[in-house]
């Protein structure tokens, strides 16, 4: 063949299915040939590295207005952090007003994402204003958006009605739903007991939010899933209660998916009991669980129980965190893990031997692509996009505020050490973070138009 723009060389290439030795060349922002001896106009020599496809964050919320407050990463903060942990794509929420049309609030969404640096798309939030549009959600579909969130918790939540409407028009397309999976009504009612009784404290936080009712109402939404003939995929799937559920709709042969994020996956609910603003850092919903849920969670990913880690980044100040100190339902909800996510899953997934370099892979790059339909990312192969990581399983990292790059003056990872670090992110071809640096430009990012047919 002849010269390639880029050739990363002397790599050992780790995709979902297998590991193996192999030069990568790139080509107008495509892989373009995989094999020996490839010659290229820029050879980076990725001896002792391993070369994966861009991870994909599914599940981030960057500038995100919720209740008083706007989570502190913009698109162009959070997905240079992104980047520099590995991340190449993210999908992001569109919410529509209840006099817009849901094309409408997506265009003024993506126009709030022009300054990513990565690429994104967008999953279609059902809102109870939005069940008599639900005739809009073909346009929605063909304009790139194929997956569409419910919930069931918050002021957006959907009662079983609508979800039973919403989750029939959703099949009607081929989309994806994903769902925020509580049990509202009993949260707050636990909430209005906890704060007459004078516990105002974050402890009382998970204390309000139980994993028996995040189970209960994961499996009512399954249920009505099943019965609708969609699939369906669980966010932030947090305990032992959801996994189960999961795992036996699996077992059925159902098309039923879930992801978990780090904070489930390194934090426990005792994070709630430190005194002041330290208490409120981490409310996050679900809340933070048990260390024996958390031991349930890697299992579940190492058996497929869970199919993704996602970030559900969501950050906060500490300043916006204090302000629900006198009453931890106005604490907002969130943790900053964008950066983070595919190392400590090297880390702790691979090099804990919980799995494989291959079921890393797997669960961060290539099934949410498949899951949320970018057909071209989340592998290496030739045609797909260039989107790679050039990852060095020895490079020690120590996360803290001034480690990270996430616009957020605090993380609940400090301390935490990694070991193994991209050295390199390329985007459609592109070097973007060389040595932990971004190198690329605000605003290079795409949005993606995602199918799933
Ligand atoms: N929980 C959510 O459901 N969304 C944003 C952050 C959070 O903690
Ligand atoms: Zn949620
Ligand atoms: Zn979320």
């Amino acid at each position: 063949m002849s010269t390639a723009d880029i050739v990363i060389k002397n790599g050992t290439i780790v995709t979902s299915e297998t590991s193996y030795k192999a030069d990568v060349a790139i080509q107008s922002e495509k892989i373009v040939a995989l094999g020996e001896n490839l010659s290229g106009t820029r050879e980076i020599d990725a001896t002792g590295k391993l070369v994966t496809p861009g991870a994909i964050d599914v599940h981030v919320h960057l500038e995100m207005p919720i209740g008083d407050f706007v989570s502190a990463d913009s698109f162009f903060t959070g997905t240079r952090a992104a980047a520099i942990g590995g991340t190449t794509a993210i999908v992001d929420f569109v919410e529509t007003q209840p006099d817009e049309t849901m094309l409408t609030a997506l265009a003024v969404r993506q126009k709030k994402a022009a300054k990513s640096v990565i690429d994104y798309g967008f999953h279609m939030t059902i809102c109870p204003t939005d069940i008599n549009k639900l005739d809009q959600l073909p346009a929605v579909y063909q304009a790139g958006c194929a997956s569409f969130k419910l919930y069931m918790a918050y002021g957006l939540r959907l009662d079983d009605g609508q979800i039973l409407q919403a989750l029939e028009a959703v099949r009607n397309v081929g989309g994806m739903p994903v769902v925020h999976a509580e049990n509202w009504e009993v949260i707050t009612s636990m909430i209005a007991r906890n704060l007459d009784a004078g516990r105002i404290e974050p402890r009382w936080h998970p204390r309000s939010r139980p994993s028996i009712m995040e189970g209960e109402a994961a499996g009512r939404v399954i249920n009505i899933a099943t019965l609708v003939g969609t699939p369906l995929y669980i966010f932030h799937v947090s305990c032992a209660e959801v996994v189960n559920r999961i795992a036996a709709a699996c077992q059925d042969g159902l098309p039923i998916y879930g992801e978990t994020c780090p904070q489930y996956l390194f934090l426990t609910d005792t994070a709630y009991d430190e005194a002041d603003v330290e208490g409120a850092l981490p409310v996050c919903s679900p809340p933070l669980r048990t260390p024996a849920d958390q031991v349930h969670l890697w299992e579940a990913l190492a058996q497929n129980s869970l199919q993704v880690v996602s970030t559900d980044h969501c950050p906060f100040t500490r300043a916006e965190k204090a302000t629900g100190l006198e009453d931890y339902s106005r604490i907002p909800g969130g943790v900053p893990s964008i950066e983070m996510r595919f190392p400590a899953m090297y880390t702790f997934g691979v090099q804990s031997g919980y799995f494989s370099v291959n079921r890393w892979v797997d669960i961060c790059c290539t099934t949410p692509a498949r899951l949320f339909g970018f057909q071209r990312k989340g592998h290496i192969a030739v045609g797909y996009d260039a989107d790679v990581v050039i990852f060095d399983p020895n490079c020690e990292v120590e996360l803290s505020t001034d480690s990270l790059h996430e616009d957020v003056d605090w993380t609940p990872y400090d301390g935490l050490v990694m070991t193994g670090w991209p050295a390199m992110t390329l985007s459609r071809g592109e070097l973007i973070v060389e040595d932990g640096c971004f190198v690329g430009q605000p605003g290079r990012g795409r949005f993606v138009t995602r199918r799933l047919t």
